[in-house]
């Protein structure tokens, strides 16, 4: 556990737009997260919309990549993201009033995990101004070797760079003009359970595909600012789009 002072994280994540936290939960409060979603993943899946839950494979159930709004699901889940560190956390760095709006799931599974493409994540929420923070939380080892987190330093700072429709199912955007000059100022970080990442909405970021023999568990958090509000228009027109090209596809 670390102590409630986030100061010097405050310091980092305003200047590079990412922090890292090592040790935010304890390995006891690891083991009970992942004990809680092995019942949660062979109780509530099954009754979970088809949106909510992707697998690399979908005829495979064990290959289960990545569930959205568990705390929906699940009152553990719940308790969570709304009233605990994590979005006491969430309130320094974002001055603003935080509101809890996603708790996700994340795996790599063994050699078939795939990359997640470049992005910004306020490409994807739409908001005005774009206050919002995500939370990336190791549930075991994440290293070069099984998709670790990579930032761009001072990308937040930046403005959002040109986003188009990617392969990958759960993130369906991706940077288009991605280059090697920013492949090389990549800096990523090795995360062990427990391990606390938190990056600004504007901050670019992506990870490897999984070419270990190891799975890579995370959890995802996503917090707003009460003063951001989501371009509703946009949200539908986007969501519209994306069902669209599933039905063309036949996909779920
Ligand atoms: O875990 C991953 O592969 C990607 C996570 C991510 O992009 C995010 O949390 O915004």
């Amino acid at each position: 556990m670390i102590s409630n002072d986030f100061s010097a994280v405050k310091t980092d994540y305003n200047r590079d737009g990412y922090a890292y936290l090592p040790g935010f939960l304890s390995n006891e409060e690891i083991a009970g997260i992942k004990e809680e979603l092995r019942r949660f993943v062979e109780q509530k899946v099954p009754e979970m919309p088809a949106g909510y839950v992707f697998y690399e494979d979908k005829n495979d159930p064990g290959t289960l990549k990545q569930l959205q709004d568990i705390q929906n699901y699940s009152p553990f889940f719940g308790d969570v993201l709304v009233g605990s560190r994590f979005e006491e956390l969430a309130g320094v760095l974002l001055d603003d009033a935080p509101v809890a709006r996603n708790l996700e799931y994340f795996n790599k599974p063994p050699r078939i995990g795939k990359a997640t493409p470049a992005h910004q994540d306020g490409y994807y929420f739409m908001l005005k101004p774009c206050k919002a923070i995500t939370m990336w939380l190791a549930l075991e080892e994440a290293d070069e070797t099984n998709g670790c987190v990579r930032y761009i330093k001072g990308s937040h700072q930046k403005g959002m760079r040109p986003h188009g429709r990617t392969q990958t199912l759960g993130f369906s955007q991706g940077i288009t003009d991605y280059s090697d000059a920013d492949h090389s100022n990549e800096i990523f970080f090795r995360a062990k359970a427990g391990d606390l990442l938190v990056h600004d909405a504007m901050t670019i970021h992506r990870t490897d595909a999984n070419k270990s023999d190891r799975s890579r568990e995370a959890l995802g958090f996503i917090y707003f600012g009460a003063s951001a509000k989501e371009d509703l228009e946009a949200k539908a027109a986007y969501q519209q789009k994306l069902n669209e090209e599933r039905f063309e596809k036949n996909e779920k």
